[in-house]
Order: structure tokens, then sequence, then C-alpha cells
């Protein structure tokens, strides 16, 4: 079986991108792949975030992951830091990285650019840990939005690199983005991605949102003033954006959405995207509360950073070998 891995930072509340762009995919895959799925925490202090915060997050985003229908029986599912192994990778290709490759990467520049001050070291090194992430688990895919897509591409570089200088060590990992849905837009500003840390909460559905909340921003969301229900994110971003959730939520393809909106204006889209969404969040909401409530978290994470770390741990005490730390 081919290994799968990916994680999301908890840095804030999810996302419906984050569900169609990520989670959900995870869901598709688990049956056919060995799939590590992990929650991405020594990534989130690399932009400010209170501790308490951090723990919040951390907390619902398990749960999130398990009330979406990740199954620890099929999925390891471990949190960053209790495998000590990442870190350790990661400082090792910190210093195989290229100052100037860093500096080329995208998120990198979007964040430092948004954040006016105390730009961190860490998040300019953090594709190198992303890399380390990757490499430590031999993973074949990656499953990630369209946004980490260049990520993965410097972890193949980083791969191939150390292989080379001293030995084939790392299995070259490949992105895997979803056709529909790899980008979710902010549903207010139809050019950007819908992001959970973005500061404009109508423009972004969280998976914990009130349902009718969130239907009211599916109402809300800017649209145009052509007037026909087509998929064209160029000209018509707002409304493809929404044919795009109704999609991915319902698994009817584009095509026949927009068949069925001939001679249909925004306003029925907006009803049924907005239905469809209700009813998404109220479902993903019931199994979340049982999850918290049954207290199988602290479980699912005690199994999964066992078998990670047996992994891990393998794969660093082959590094720490060829790089000479070992004597
Ligand atoms: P932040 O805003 O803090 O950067 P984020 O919302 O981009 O966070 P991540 O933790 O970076 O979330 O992303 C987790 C996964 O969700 C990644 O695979 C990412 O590509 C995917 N993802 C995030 N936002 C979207 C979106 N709007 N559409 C599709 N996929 C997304
Ligand atoms: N960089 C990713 C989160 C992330 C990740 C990973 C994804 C950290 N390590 C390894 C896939 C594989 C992000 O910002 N979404």
């Amino acid at each position: 079986m081919e290994t799968m891995l990916s994680g999301i930072k908890p840095t804030g509340r999810l996302t419906l991108g984050n569900y169609i762009g990520a989670i959900g995919e995870f869901i598709k895959y688990q049956d056919s792949y060995d799939m590590y799925i992990f929650i991405a925490n020594l990534h989130a202090i690399t932009v400010p975030i209170e501790a308490k915060e951090l723990r919040k997050n951390t907390k619902d985003l398990i749960a999130l992951y398990l009330a979406a229908g990740l199954d620890p029986e099929k999925v390891t599912i471990f949190l960053q830091s209790d495998v000590d192994a990442h870190a350790k990778l990661g400082w090792v290709l910190t210093c195989l990285s290229g100052f100037g490759e860093l500096s080329r990467m995208t998120q990198f520049k979007d964040k430092s650019q948004k954040q006016e001050s105390g730009i961190t070291a860490g998040l300019f090194t953090y594709p190198s840990l992303m890399a380390a992430d990757i490499l430590l688990y031999d993973a074949d895919y990656v499953p990630v939005g369209q946004d980490q897509t260049q990520h993965v591409e410097l972890t193949r570089d980083l791969a191939e690199r150390f292989n080379k200088r001293y030995s084939d060590t790392f299995r070259v990992p490949k992105p895997l983005v979803t056709k529909v849905g790899a980008k979710i837009y902010d549903l207010q500003n139809p050019e950007k991605k819908m992001s959970k840390s973005e500061a404009n909460p109508k423009g972004t559905i969280d998976l914990l949102d009130d349902p009718a909340a969130a239907r009211n921003k599916i109402k809300a969301a800017v649209t145009d003033s052509l007037g026909i229900v087509q998929y064209d994110p160029e000209n018509q971003p707002g409304v493809s954006n929404l044919l795009t959730i109704l999609s991915a939520l319902s698994s009817e393809p584009i095509d026949s959405i927009t068949a069925r909106y001939e001679g249909k204006g925004y306003g029925e889209l907006k009803k049924e995207v907005g239905d469809v969404v209700f009813d998404f969040l109220t479902e993903l909401q019931a199994r979340y509360n049982e999850i918290i409530k049954s207290g199988v978290v602290d479980k699912v994470l005690a199994e999964g950073a066992e078998k990670a770390s047996r992994i891990a741990n393998k794969k660093v005490r082959k590094v720490y070998k060829k790089v000479g730390f070992t004597i």
C-alpha cells in the first residue's frame, strides 16, 4: 500500500476551505492508503498565538477530523510536537535549504507582507520543517490545497539533494491536489483564498459557525452583475466559488449544476448552496459535540504518537548516521 501524509496547522477555527481542500480529501483516501494525518502545531507558532488559543484549536481540530469521518483504525492521527523526530529532521533539512529558495516561497512572502512586525525566523524556515514532516514517513503522496504545492515541490528538491549528497534515504513525494475545490475563495472577496486567519468573518465559513449564520453568509456572498449561473472563475469568481462549494459538498458535477440553472438566477443558487452548507454543518457539529464529550481525543493521540514515533525515529537514526552525528 502506498503512503499518504498531510497536516493542518491549529492556527484558528477550521474553515469550509480547509474541509473541501484538505480534510474531505483525506477521508476519501483513507481506505486506499497507509495514511498519516497530523496537527502541525510546531508550524502554528511561526506566527504569534496565545497558548490558550493553541490548546483549544488543537483539541477542536482533532475532534473535527474525527467528526468529519477520519477513522483512527485506518489513519495514524497525531500531534507533531509528540514526535521529536520532526524537529530533529527539520533542523537537518534547514541546513540543506538555500536562503534564496526559502525567500521565493509565496506563503512566506504573503504572510510576512501581511504582518507588520515580529516576523519570525521560524516563518522563514517553515518549509524545511514541512519537508521533514513528509520525508520522515516516506510519503508517496501529500494531499494539499493549491497554496501548498510549492512547499511540496521544495520537499522533493530537498529529498533529491539529500539522497544525492549522502545516499538514497528519502522517497520523493508528490503533491495531490483535488480537482474541485483546491482553492475555495473568500465569500466577500472572491479573488482571495478563504483563510482561517482572515479577520473579516463575513467572508469565511467556520466549520463551527452556527449553521443558520453560515447560511446567511452564503446569501450575502459577493457575486456579479451578469446574472448567468455559469462556471467562469475569471469573470465570475463569486458565482464560480459558490458552484465549487455546492459541487464539493453534494458530489454533483459542476456541469450538471449549471445545466439545472439555465434561465435561473443567483438567488436560487444561493438558497441551494446555503441549504447544503446548513445541513452539512448541522451534521458535522452534532458528531463534533459527541466526540468532545466522549474523551476519545486523548486516546487517539496517544496511540497515534506511538506509531508515528516508531517510524519517524527509525528514519532519524538513519539520517543521523549518514550526516555523521553518530560516531
Ligand atoms: P492560515 O490562514 O493560518 O494560513 P489556512 O486556512 O490556509 O491557514 P492551513 O492550515 O494552512 O489553513 O491549511 C490546511 C490545509 O487546507 C492545506 O492543505 C491547505 O492547502 C488547505 N486549504 C486552506 N485553505 C483552503 C481553501 N480556501 N481552499 C482549499 N483548500 C484550502
Ligand atoms: N504547511 C501546511 C501545513 C503542513 C503540512 C505539512 C501539510 C505542515 N506540514 C506536511 C502537508 C504535509 C499549511 O500551511 N497548510
